[in-house]
């Protein structure tokens, strides 16, 4: 699903789903970008693309680590330290993500020069295809499973962020909502999902992502993380 007011990108979700879920899928989604706290979409797009079950990854989900940072000094402080195990160019990596205007996709970001390899710089890497398993028809009207809420934007976050990190050429991923009102990011590396509070003040339109990764086939990088299907298992295990 994407929303968008103006040619402005409001809000996209994805997901894996049988196609007997398809239309309560599509319902969910339509209420979703009527909601969203960026302001009501100008026009929604549904898409729908099949997918060969045999070609489905399953991914064991990202264990989640709380860094409970108190303010966004902190925040940035530990966003900046868990960069640096992978790379001399955190503080780069930093300023490329707080200085960007409002992409749809990621920046792709090489590990040991910090360059910029995607390549429509104003789009970015849109990651596609990929979705929970095992949340059963009956769990998506419960508040929460495995204590993590469902529908939350860190579950999927949690999705995404185990995709890209399932390619072994991605080091690493930081993660700043562009929603003014949710404040917690995240660094997803080998170490897990580390949910970072207070990375942007509230109020702030800015976001972004950025996938750190050392790569010699980025063509082939990219194609996997938009277009590979894969289900991630376990969220919150
Ligand atoms: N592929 C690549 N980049 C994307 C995608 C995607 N599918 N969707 C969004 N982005 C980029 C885009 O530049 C957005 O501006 C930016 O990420 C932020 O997107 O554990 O809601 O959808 O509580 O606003 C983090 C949850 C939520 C943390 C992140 O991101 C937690 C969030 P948003
Ligand atoms: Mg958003």
């Amino acid at each position: 699903m994407r929303a968008a007011e103006d040619g402005r990108h409001i809000s996209g979700a994805e997901n894996i789903v049988p196609a007997t879920q398809l239309g309560r899928l599509a319902h969910q989604m339509v209420e979703r970008a009527l909601c969203h706290p960026k302001g009501e979409p100008g026009s929604i797009t549904i898409s729908v693309d099949r997918v060969d079950p045999a070609a489905v990854r399953r991914v064991k989900a990202l264990p989640v680590v709380d860094m409970g940072t108190r303010d966004t000094r902190h925040a940035r402080h530990v966003v900046v330290e868990l960069l640096e195990k992978h790379t001399p160019h955190a503080q780069q990596v930093w300023e490329h993500l707080i200085r960007v205007r409002t992409m749809r996709g990621a920046m792709l970001v090489d590990a040991d020069t910090a360059a910029r390899l995607e390549p429509d710089l104003q789009r970015g890497v849109r990651v596609s295809r990929m979705g929970e398993a095992d949340t059963d028809a009956a769990a998506a009207d419960v508040g929460t499973v495995r204590d993590v809420p469902l529908k939350s934007a860190a579950r999927e976050a949690i999705v995404l962020a185990t995709k890209v990190l399932s390619h072994p050429d991605i080091i690493a991923e930081v993660c700043i909502s562009d929603d003014p009102d949710y404040t917690t990011g995240y660094v997803a590396d080998d170490g897990g999902y580390h949910r970072i509070p207070n990375i942007k003040r509230r109020g702030s339109h800015r976001g972004g992502r950025a996938f750190l990764c050392r790569s010699d086939d980025v063509d082939g990088l990219i194609t996997y993380l938009e277009s590979a299907p894969v289900l991630v298992e376990g969220i919150g295990e």
